[in-house]
């Protein structure tokens, strides 16, 4: 087949499942067009049967803001043409489905076509695309798709009824590279974060508000006033500073280590004891799988996909939005039972390798393009 995808390139779950998967299909003898404005970070070294397509936008001085969903229509319409493109596949809808509608209307003044998949991945349902002024045109673009697939059953229904959709949803989880993410013992890391035996917490995410990463830090200011314990957090956005006054406040500079973008995360998940994720809305929480499939439980909140994820009391525990003094309990729990930590640690690793794998996972999208390819 001849698949372009087209992804947010930078940091985010979205992007990183597009590249995945890209990468993945390339593998297998698929040819791959990637159509975005930068080429997706995970796409690091060269792979056969990838292709890139960059989309420029153009910056006329009348045009006071960038007109990109125009653009990326434009660039598809050229990839598809010109590279004979069986399927779009574009992740996150708002603009990419839009734009995808778009140079599908074009192609059909031609009398050619080309099958639209989107996939949904989280707050362009949950969030941006329940703005007024979105919904109408989410929900076109989910409509004139060929096909749709959501992350996570959760969100498959948020995106019917709030955006009171007939057609099919197919739910399609996403994935992890299980031989890459793995329990490893980085010992020089530990002993360097956690010098004194300290226990080790550890979160990742792009900081924006939806995270709720200072919820780690009230988790962390309950935990370490029992156990002595270090707050590993891996990655940068909006709220990364308003975190940062929160630790100096409460004089827990030695404990939490503030480490920015980091790229090999598969090196660094495995260090930490407990991984805590206690995001406000969370349409799946691929972090969460990473650090499971390098075998630590997951402490989270209870919303959105995170339950169809997190088995509560095996392979971690889910608490309300919000309920820090809970998560800490649950965490205080694991740390002090040896036996408790490593049976969940075990289980989810399982649970990662027998669900989410990727090698269970690309299989159902590939049926599904076949499907599409077939209507
Ligand atoms: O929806 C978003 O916030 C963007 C997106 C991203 O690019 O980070 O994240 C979502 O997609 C991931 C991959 O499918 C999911 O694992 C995340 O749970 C989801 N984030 C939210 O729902 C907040």
């Amino acid at each position: 087949m001849k698949i372009g995808i087209t992804c947010y390139p930078t940091y985010g779950g979205s992007g990183i499942v597009a590249t995945e998967l890209g990468k993945e299909l390339a593998l297998l003898g698929h040819e791959v067009h990637f159509i975005s404005y930068a080429l997706p970070h995970r796409l690091v070294s060269f792979i056969e049967n990838i292709f890139y397509h960059e989309v420029e936008v153009s910056n006329y001085p009348l045009f006071e803001h960038q007109l990109y969903g125009l653009s990326l229509a434009s660039k598809m319409l050229e990839v598809i043409e010109y590279e004979q493109l069986d399927i779009i596949h574009v992740h996150y809808a708002i603009p990419h489905a839009t734009s995808a509608y778009l140079a599908k209307q074009i192609l059909k003044k031609n009398n050619s076509d080309i099958k639209i998949i989107t996939t949904l991945h989280g707050t362009d349902i949950t969030l941006v695309g329940l703005e007024p002024s979105f919904l109408p045109l989410v929900k076109l673009s989910i409509e004139e798709s060929d096909g749709v697939t959501s992350v996570s059953r959760y969100l498959k229904e948020k995106t019917l009824t709030n955006y009171h959709i007939d057609s099919d949803i197919e739910v399609i989880n996403n994935f992890v590279d299980t031989e890459l993410y793995k329990p490893i013992c980085n010992t020089k890391f530990k002993n360097h974060i956690a010098p004194n035996g300290e226990k080790i917490l550890i979160h990742t995410s792009n900081f924006r508000p939806v995270k709720r990463v200072c919820d780690t830090i009230k988790i962390l200011e309950i935990v370490n006033k029992e156990i002595p314990t270090k707050l590993v957090l891996i990655g940068d956005g909006p709220d990364r500073s308003k975190c940062e006054r929160s630790v100096k406040e409460k004089g827990l500079e030695k404990q939490v280590i503030f480490m920015g973008k980091q790229d090999g995360l598969e090196d660094l998940l495995s260090v930490g004891d407990i991984f805590l994720m206690p995001s406000q809305s969370e349409s799946f929480g691929l972090a969460a799988l990473e650090a499971m499939a390098c075998g630590l439980p997951v402490i989270s909140s209870s919303v959105g996909g995170l339950p169809e994820l997190i088995v509560h009391n095996k392979t971690g525990y889910i608490a309300e939005f919000g309920d820090v003094e809970r998560m800490a309990k649950y965490t205080l729990e694991l740390l002090r039972n040896e036996k408790k930590i490593s049976s969940f640690a075990k289980y989810s690793r399982k649970r990662a390798v027998e669900q989410f794998d990727k090698k269970l996972i690309i299989p159902q999208y590939i049926n599904y393009y076949e499907k599409v390819l077939e209507k």
